[in-house]
C-alpha cells in the first residue's frame, strides 16, 4: 500500500467505531487514538465503548460521576486538541438503536463502520448495514490486532461474508511492512519528535529531569510493564546499573509500577519517580523522555518505536504462549537494520530473556551500556515506520479505492 500522503477527497462522512475492553487499557488506548486520528482529519469520529471508565483514566473529560447523562452522544473535545470525538456506552447506544432514538435517527449512518479486535457488531447495527450493502460509500472494517507475523500479510484487506446477513467486512491488520495496514501515525508526531530532537538541547533535557527529582545525567528509564514480569530480577538488575552509573526510573501507574517503587525505593543509588497516568500525547512526551523504554500491550509499544526508543516489551502474555511466537516476529522484522548478526544477536538476546523471565544481570547490564547502538537502530526503525505512512491514511484510502472501484 501506497505510503505517499493521501488527498483527502473524496472522503467519508464519518467514523462508527466499536470498542469492547477486554483488560487493561489496550482496547480502549488503540481505539481511542484511531478516534481522534479521524477526527483530526476532518471525519467526525464516534467511539462506542462498553467500559466509559476505562477509556476515562485515558480522558480525564469523561470521568465525571455524571457521564451517563452529560458525554452521552456528545462530543469530547480532550484538553489541549482540536477535535472532538462523540463517545456511547455501548448499552445504551444499543438502547437508542433498539428504540430508534431520534438522536440516532437525526445522524446518518457513518460510512466507516469498524469492529475492532473481533468485539461483534450489535445486531441491530447489522440490520442497518445490510440495507445499505449495495452502496459503496458504506465500509465495515474488522480491525484486528498488530503483529509482526508473516502471515498477517495473507490475511490483510481480505473480504469476509457475514454467516446470516448480505453483509461483507474487510479484515484490516496493522502491521509493519508494506503489504499490511502500518501503525497509527499522527501528524504532528513526526514533526513533534524531529523538533524535539532539534530543540531540545541536553541543558533543556537536564532541566526537566532536575523537576522530576531525577539525576540529569542518569541512563532514564520508562516502566510501564505487567506484574507478571519478573520485577525481582529487574529490581536487582536496575540497582546493580545504579551502582556503576547513575540510574533514573520513571514508574508508569499500576500494580507493577507499585510494586517496583516498594522495592527500588530503598536503594540510595538510583532516582526513581511515581508517574500520573497521563494522557496520550503526554504518553509520548514522557517517553521522549527516556533513554530505555519498558513497556507493555500494543499501543505503548508502538509509542516508544514511533518516538525511537530502544525498548524490552512486555508482551502481552497468553496462556498459548502464541506471544512468543509474536514478539519472536518483531525481533525477526528488525534483523536487516543491523549491519552483523553478533551484534543483532547481542541485540535480541535481551528482550527475549527478559520475556522468557531469564535475564541475567551481566546480559541486562551489557546491554544497557550498548545503548548509543541500540538508539541508532531505534531511530532507523522510526523512520522506516514513518516512511510507511499512517495506518488511518490506509483506511481511508482503501475507501477511496472503493469508490474508484464502483465507478
Ligand atoms: O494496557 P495494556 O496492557 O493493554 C492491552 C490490553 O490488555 C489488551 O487486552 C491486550 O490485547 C493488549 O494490551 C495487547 O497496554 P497498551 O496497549 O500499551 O495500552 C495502554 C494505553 O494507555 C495506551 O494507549 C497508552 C495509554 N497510557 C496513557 O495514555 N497514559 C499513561 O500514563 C499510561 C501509563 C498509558
Amino acid at each position: 500500500m501506497s505510503p505517499s500522503p493521501l488527498p483527502l477527497d473524496p472522503r467519508p462522512n464519518g467514523a462508527l467505531i466499536f470498542c469492547r475492553v477486554i483488560d487493561n487499557f489496550g482496547d480502549a488506548g488503540v481505539t481511542w487514538r484511531l478516534a481522534r486520528r479521524f477526527s483530526a482529519l476532518g471525519i467526525p469520529a464516534t467511539l462506542v465503548i462498553d467500559r466509559v471508565d476505562v477509556l476515562a483514566k485515558l480522558v480525564p473529560e469523561l470521568d465525571s460521576p455524571l457521564r451517563d447523562f452529560t458525554f452521552e452522544g456528545n462530543p469530547v473535545r480532550p484538553v489541549g486538541e482540536t477535535a472532538e470525538v462523540t463517545v456511547w456506552d455501548w448499552e445504551t447506544f444499543e438502547k437508542a438503536l433498539a428504540d430508534t432514538d431520534p438522536q440516532w435517527e437525526a445522524a446518518r449512518l457513518p460510512e466507516l463502520v469498524f469492529e475492532t479486535f473481533g468485539c461483534r457488531l450489535p445486531d441491530a447495527l447489522e440490520a442497518r448495514l445490510a440495507e445499505v450493502a449495495d452502496n459503496p460509500r458504506h465500509l465495515t472494517y474488522n480491525l484486528e490486532y498488530l503483529s509482526a507475523e508473516t502471515w498477517v500479510e495473507d490475511s490483510h484487506n481480505v473480504w469476509g461474508l457475514h454467516p446470516r446477513l448480505p453483509i461483507k467486512k474487510l479484515w484490516f491488520f496493522p502491521g509493519f511492512t508494506d503489504k499490511t495496514g502500518g501503525v497509527i501515525i499522527e501528524e504532528p508526531l513526526k514533526a513533534e519528535v524531529v523538533n524535539c530532537e532539534k530543540t531540545s538541547t541536553p541543558e533543556k533535557k537536564q532541566t526537566v529531569l532536575r523537576a522530576l527529582g531525577l539525576h540529569p545525567d542518569g541512563l532514564t528509564f520508562f516502566i510501564f510493564t505487567y506484574p507478571e514480569n519478573d520485577l525481582t530480577a529487574l529490581t536487582n538488575h536496575l540497582t546493580a546499573l545504579s551502582k556503576k552509573h547513575p540510574v533514573n526510573v520513571m514508574l508508569a501507574p499500576g500494580v507493577a509500577g507499585d510494586t517496583l517503587y516498594r522495592h527500588l525505593q530503598s536503594s540510595d543509588t538510583l532516582r526513581l519517580r511515581k508517574m500520573p497516568f497521563v494522557c496520550q500525547p503526554e504518553f509520548d512526551a514522557v517517553l521522549r523522555l527516556a533513554d530505555i523504554a519498558i513497556i507493555r500491550g500494543e499501543d505503548s509499544f508502538v509509542r516508544a518505536q514511533l518516538n525511537g526508543k530502544p525498548l524490552l516489551w512486555s508482551i502481552y502474555p497468553t496462556d498459548d504462549q502464541a506471544h512468543l511466537i509474536k514478539l519472536d516476529a518483531w525481533l525477526d522484522r528488525l534483523r536487516p537494520l543491523f549491519e552483523d548478526e553478533e551484534t543483532y544477536l547481542a541485540w535480541r538476546e535481551v528482550p527475549e530473556a527478559w520475556v522468557k523471565g531469564s535475564l541475567t544481570e551481566s546480559a541486562f547490564i551489557r546491554w544497557c551500556e550498548a545503548l548509543p547502538t541500540w538508539t541508532t537502530i531505534a531511530t532507523q526503525w522510526q523512520n522506516e515506520l514513518f516512511d510507511r505512512g499512517d495506518l488511518v491514511l490506509h483506511l481511508v484510502a482503501r475507501w477511496q479505492q472503493a469508490q474508484d472501484e464502483a465507478q
